[in-house]
């Protein structure tokens, strides 16, 4: 490839160290490899332009080379300061990707990444959070008559892009890839159960079994710690507002109860529920000496730290990311990674084989943008999902690489089927 790439990562000598990251992950993200065997030689993306903005790690960085494999040219920016590692986004850019992000930039730099990104006049946007489409929106609006599309990753970008849609300020058709289950549910279920439980074994190397553990909330995020924390052995306990949700997580095995009664047996908290004030001061008042409290929410306000500090006569620093507070009557509680996610904090969240899943949704969908507009079909100005096909044809990758084989219906069966659903 001809390196005339433009650029602005903090440091290129990472990029050995960021090359090795990537060919870990794409080791462990087969749905990509599938993708971009199929497409390497038709080209799919040929003459086409794609501007991203998502988090700048290994994951993305296969998602990226997919891409460019698939023709597309491609430029780069990290979607939170936060998130990009700094030897990923050198390797890239080494590597001949116009890439612009770095660890811990501010958020004039932010926007200005992004504002790089559109210089190239992309026609299809990629977002996690949407916010490269409302730059797009309100800032360039000169380049939305050339854009046939975007896709998004997350639920809060595809909620803020409904509400747009709804009051017709969107302006070019979006797929929200977070719809399909092989995104959502796999990511939430899976990713956060399994990197929820990383990031306490990292904090405090505790004993799972035999613990009294405490989900609250029962979603998605919740019965994936539940069910992974019930599987090491401990004794899950669950809370929940919402009656269908308790009553699953009970079928399922766990006590319910009300977090009152919780805060007082629990050995390990871990909020999981996306509101506010969920563990308070009356909770922190009742638990027993030694009580472990984290939150795997979308919000760091689960848990009411100030409230906790109102309580306590010490904090001290245990270990990285546990902190022990001592109470004014000598009872110990450990808060992990101040409150904040502790799957990202502690552990490095998602791991690579369901990101596979998420990014060939992107894939997917960046795909079906380009078809239809060489199908000379106008798809409308909406927030769209993927087909369920797409869902079961990732799947199906999926299981095939992992080497398990499923049963396929009958003729018979299809018409029995089709027969049945007629009501005949
Ligand atoms: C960091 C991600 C966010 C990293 C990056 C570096 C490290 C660990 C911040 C992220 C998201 Cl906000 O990735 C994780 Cl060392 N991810 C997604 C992710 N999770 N999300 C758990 O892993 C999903 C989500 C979150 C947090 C949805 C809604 C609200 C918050 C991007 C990614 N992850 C794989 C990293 N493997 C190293 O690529």
């Amino acid at each position: 490839m001809a390196k005339n790439n433009k650029f602005k990562v903090r440091d290129l000598k990472l990029a050995a160290q960021g090359k090795t990251k990537i060919e870990w992950a794409e080791s462990r993200m087969p749905v990509l490899a599938a993708l971009r065997a199929k497409y390497k030689k038709t080209k799919p993306f040929k003459g086409f332009k794609i501007a991203g903005c998502l988090h700048v790690t290994k994951e993305t960085a296969v998602l990226i080379r997919t891409f460019i494999d698939a023709g597309a040219e491609l430029s780069w920016s990290g979607c939170n300061p936060l998130s990009t590692q700094d030897d990923v986004a050198a390797a890239l850019a080494v590597d001949g990707v116009s890439i612009y992000a770095w660890h811990g930039m501010n958020t004039k730099e932010f926007y200005w990444c992004i504002d790089r990104t559109l210089d190239f006049k992309p026609q299809l946007t990629l977002d996690d959070g949407a916010d490269l489409i409302f730059t797009v929106h309100n800032k360039y609006k000169n380049l939305i008559p050339s854009i046939i599309g975007g896709t998004e990753e997350t639920t809060t970008g595809v909620h803020r892009l409904r509400k747009m849609a709804e009051q017709g300020a969107l302006k070019y058709p979006v797929f929200a890839v977070n719809d399909s289950i092989t995104k959502w549910d796999f990511d939430n279920v899976y990713g956060t159960g399994q990197s929820t439980i990383d990031g306490i074994l990292r904090a405090t190397s505790v004993l799972i079994a035999g613990k009294n553990f405490v989900v609250a909330g029962y979603g998605h995020c919740g019965s994936g710690v539940a069910t992974r924390a019930k599987g090491l052995g401990a004794s899950t306990i669950a809370t929940e507002v919402k009656p269908t949700s308790a009553l699953k997580a009970t079928l399922e095995g766990h006590r319910v109860m009300k977090m009152d009664d919780a805060a007082k047996v629990g050995d390990i908290f871990v909020t999981a529920t996306g509101v506010k004030d969920v563990i308070v001061g009356r909770h922190f008042a009742s638990m027993k000496d030694g009580a472990i409290v984290c939150n795997t929410g979308h919000y760091d306000c689960e848990i009411n730290l100030e409230d906790l500090n109102r309580l306590k006569k010490s904090v001290r620093t245990i270990r990285p990311n546990c902190e022990e507070y001592t109470m004014k009557d000598g009872r110990k509680i450990y808060i992990l990674a101040k409150g904040r996610l502790v799957n990202l904090s502690a552990a490095e969240g998602h791991p690579s084989e369901v990101m596979d899943m998420s990014f060939a949704n992107q894939f997917n969908a960046q795909l079906a943008l380009v078809n239809s507009y060489k199908a000379g079909k106008k798809l409308s100005v909406n927030v769209h999902v993927l087909p369920e096909s797409m869902d079961q044809a990732i799947a199906g990758v999926k299981l095939s690489t992992m080497g398990i084989k499923i049963d396929k219906l009958t003729k018979e069966q299809i018409k029995y089927n089709e027969d049945y659903s007629e009501g005949t």
